[in-house]
This record gives structure tokens, sequence and C-alpha cells, in this order.
């Protein structure tokens, strides 16, 4: 009894082209109100005194996060206590971190106002009717309608074949860049729709909601009022007055995933810079993109911020990672290719701990690949540094639409097949096998083998390292055909794996039955 195989090896390769504030602490700070110009910009040196997590719990404005200094926005007070501790510290000037010429200027410069956001929204929608539509998704503190833009074909309708991508600016007011990068996105997608077949893909083939701006309020009151304005305009103590050092919810920190978790990741203290809110979704800001995320199923986001040039993941909760690490790394690694940013989370050590943020909820609640975007150098930079911030980062923001379909085609991919299902004595079976590799000149492991009664398997190859060039050069002559041992009448299966070389982690596998008949 016997079974000749031959392989028939078809291979396939794709291209794919900060926070004020104040605790009362365990530590003895008892904070209290300071008047604006009290504020300052300083680095804390971090070697040889108490850990950063003591100024986290305390809710002081960390505005920059390295492993030995720290930049923090905090009152004379505040250094005071940071000095009594043992931290170093030097005075820096603000303007490191936003461009106070910006400030003041009729219609915030280059920068979109709330009101600019809104009438280029709709202008697009009118110009594009045909692939874009305005969405009001719900209503600020202070009444502003929080604007989302759908582009797709059909934007009126939900179509089910079509992955959904979310894409968010201005959770914090200060970040002025955070809204710039969403709309200059909504403008590349509707500009490029007619003459660019692959953007025409994108658009057609994809249901990608914006907003530009979660809270507006926050940014009106930041380019009108206070540069240095983070959370929205909520009046904490319900006095009908707004006061700076008492009132606003951080909506980073106000989504229902384990929302205040503890108070290392957000504030329970109304006036610290990460307060969290009365309860989790408190604020109707992160009720609209709750509702809106609840009436979608968006595959990724991501929630620009600014700044640091990073790309966070999940947890920020807790030191940990989340159940789909390796793909939501790897796809961060795919971006960082593209703008060379950092990538990671909490537990890696780029990101202090926060509580009740976008990206958690989103993962936490629906599996959402969300990542937050720290654009930049500064909060606000100087307007000619706008176009290059795009620049860097548009092909990373393009390339989740562009694998939305299925963000596994990151990984090579296996598919074994036979020519037919049943055999028998002398046949000549033939086993085809598809692999894909999207990238060239990349190690990947594959095994090939056949079950045989009593749980044996029969091999066929048994690599750990395969290097799949543009074309595939793997060769074994055993391949090429072959007898199997003798085999009892039964069911078969032959299984095909492609791994990861170094960890041995399956990529793909691949299952074909077949059934073996006594002639
Ligand atoms: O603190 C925040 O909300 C974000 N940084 S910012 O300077 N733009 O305020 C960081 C969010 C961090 N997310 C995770 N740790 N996962
Ligand atoms: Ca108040
Ligand atoms: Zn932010």
């Amino acid at each position: 009894m016997s079974v000749t195989v031959r392989l028939l090896r078809t291979l396939a390769i794709t291209c794919l082209v900060c926070l004020t504030s104040i605790t009362p602490s365990s530590f003895g700070y008892t904070p209290s109100l300071a008047s604006d110009d009290d504020y300052a910009l300083f680095k804390v040196h971090l070697e040889g005194a108490a850990s950063y997590r003591e100024i986290l719990r305390a809710g002081i404005d960390i505005i920059e996060f390295n492993p030995a200094n720290l930049k923090v926005f905090a009152s004379t007070e505040e250094i005071f206590w940071l000095n009594s501790i043992g931290f170093r510290i030097e005075r820096t000037d603000l303007s490191e971190v936003i461009d106070p010429s910006v400030f003041g200027l009729a219609g915030a410069g280059l920068y979109h106002t709330y009101e600019e956001v809104e009438l280029e929204l709709h202008q697009v929608e009118s110009n594009h009717n045909d692939i874009a539509k305005v969405y009001d998704i719900g209503d600020s503190i202070e009444g502003r309608e929080i604007w989302a833009i759908k582009i797709s074909d059909n934007p009126t309708q939900e179509e089910a074949g079509e992955p959904d991508v979310l894409y968010m600016g201005a959770h914090h007011a200060r970040e002025w860049i955070s809204v710039e990068i969403p709309m200059y996105l909504v403008n590349f997608l509707v500009d490029n729709y007619d003459n660019d077949p692959r953007i025409k893909r994108l658009v057609d083939e994809r249901e990608t909601w914006i907003v530009p701006m979660v809270n507006p309020d926050g940014v009106e009151y930041s380019q009108r009022e206070y540069q240095m304005w983070r959370k929205n305009k909520r009046d904490n103590n319900n006095n009908g007055i707004f006061e700076r050092y008492y009132d606003g919810v951080d909506n980073n920190r106000n989504y229902g995933y384990m929302w205040g978790y503890d108070d290392v990741g957000s504030s329970p203290n109304p006036g610290a810079e990460t307060y969290r809110g009365g309860h989790a979704f408190s604020e109707p800001e992160n009720q609209a993109i709750r509702d809106l995320a609840l009436h979608n199923e968006f595959v990724f986001a991501i929630s620009y911020h600014s700044f640091g040039q990073l790309m966070l993941i999940p947890w920020g909760y807790v030191d940990g990672d989340t159940p789909d690490h390796k793909l939501y790394t790897d796809i961060a690694a795919e971006m960082a290719g593209l703008n060379q940013y950092l990538y990671g989370n909490a537990k890696d050590g780029i990101i202090y701990n926060t509580n009740g943020g976008a990206i958690d909820w989103l993962y936490g609640e629906s599996g959402t690949l969300a990542y937050t975007f720290e654009l930049g150098t500064m909060f606000i930079p100087p307007e000619d540094q706008i176009d290059a911030i795009w620049l860097r980062n548009r092909a990373a923001s393009l390339y989740l639409l562009q694998i939305a379909d299925d963000p596994r085609q990151i990984y090579p991919s296996i598919n074994i097949y036979t020519d037919k299902t049943d055999y028998s004595e002398g046949d000549t079976m033939e086993v085809g096998l598809d692999l894909t590799n999207p990238h060239d000149e990349t190690d990947v492991g594959v095994y090939i083998w056949t079950d045989l009664p009593g749980g044996d398997k029969h091999w066929v190859v048994r690599s750990s390292t395969v290097t799949l060039h543009t074309a595939f050069n793997y060769s074994n002559p055993e391949w090429k055909s072959y007898t199997l041992p003798p085999l009892a009448p039964g069911d078969y299966c032959w299984h095909a794996v492609v791994v990861d070389p170094s960890t041995e982690y399956v990529l793909d596998e691949s299952v074909a039955p077949w059934v073996f008949t006594d002639s």
C-alpha cells in the first residue's frame, strides 16, 4: 500500500507597499490653590531621589517622561515639595513645549480653531458628498457640537463588508498639533480620491471616521485664555464660575475601562491635571466617543496627542501586556519603520501609567487595536513645523487603513491543499503549498507533516529557519516526489505551519484532510 506524494510548490510573494496638580498625599504634601504666574516649566532629575511614581501620585503635571529626568509644569509650592523630598530641579523655559507666538493670533494662525474645523468639515462634505458625511456625535459641556466626518463610498450607509477605522484629535486642549494631523488626513483622502487609485480603494473599501477635536471647549480655552490648559471645561464644584485650579476633567482619564483603578494613573482630586471625573463616562465628550465606538466595529484607532514622538499601546492602567501584544507591537513596528517613532506601553517604561484612557477602553471593551500617537516634540510647535509632522506621520496613519481588512496580513501565511480528497493504493497525491511573505529576506520556520496512525507524524519539512527571498529558494529534494510509508486505510491530514524562527511563535497554520482507502 503506497501513495506517492508530489509537492507542487507555488509561491506568492506580496510586497506591501501631562499633568498639573495637587493631591493630598501620603507624602505629607498638602496643596493649596496657586495663581497662574506661579506655574513654570522645570526639569526634575530622578537620580538618587524618590521614584517618579510619587510625582505621579501627587498629580503634578508631567509633560515629558524620560528614565533620567522629567519635565514638569509646576507651581513654586510643588517645586519646594519636590526639592524637600530630594529631587534636583532646574528651571527651563515654557517656550520649549509651546510656541507662544501663535497665542492670540486671529484664527489661531495656521492652527485650526473650533469654528474652522466645523466650517472645513462641512465644506469637505459639500464638495465631496459622495464620499464624505459630517456627523454631530454629541455636545460638549459648553454645548459645542462634537463633529465627526465619515469618509467612505456611500457614507450614509453602514456597509458590512468594509472595516471601520477611527482617528481622533485633541482629547487634551493644549495639544493643538493633534487637531492638525486628523484634518490633514481628511483632506488627503478626499483630495486624492480621484487621481490616486490606491487612495480610492482605501476610501471605498474602508469606513474611516475622523473626530479632529474631541474636546472643543478646552481647545477654545487654550487658544483664547490660557495656552497650557489640558482638561475639558467641567465646573467641578458647580459654582457657576470656571476656576482653573479646581475645574475641568481630563478626557483621557474618563473612559470606562478600569476607570479609577488607582490614583497613580489618574487623580481623584478635581484640581489635578489628571482628574478622572466623578464616574466613568461622566463627561459628554467621552460619551460621544463611547457611543460612536459602540455603533461601529473599529478594527484600528489612532488617538493623536502631543508630544514625544511615541506610539503607545495598552495597557496603561497596569504594567502589563494585552493578550494581543504580539500583533499589537508587530504592527507598531511596521509603523515605526514609516515614522521612526518609539513604541511600547507603560511596562516598557516609555510612558507613565494612566487609567481611564481612550486606548485601554477601545481595546478592553471592543478589541480595537488602538494606538496613542504622541506627535512631535512640543504641545504646540511653531506653525512651520506642522507640515513636516504630517509628512512624518502620513504613511503610518494610512498604513492602518491599508491593513484593516486583515491585520494579520503583516505575517507570512501558509496554505496546504491536495488535488483530491480520496486516494488508494498506487495513487499519486499532488500537494500544493502557498507561502506568502510580506517581507523580503526574512527568516521563517516551516513545518509540514501528515499524521500517521497511532499519532505519529510523517515529516516532510521540519525546519526552524527557511529564508524567504523574493523567490522561494528552499530546496529539498524530498519535496519533489517520494513515497509515503505503508498506510492503513483511514483518515489523514496534512499540516503546514509557519513560525517565527526565534520564538517558534505560530504565525499561520493550515490543514488539508485526506482519506486513504484500500483498493
Ligand atoms: O497622559 C496622557 O493621557 C497621554 N500623554 S499626554 O502628554 N498627551 O497627556 C499618554 C497616554 C498614555 N497611554 C498609556 N499609558 N497607554
Ligand atoms: Ca467652578
Ligand atoms: Zn495628550
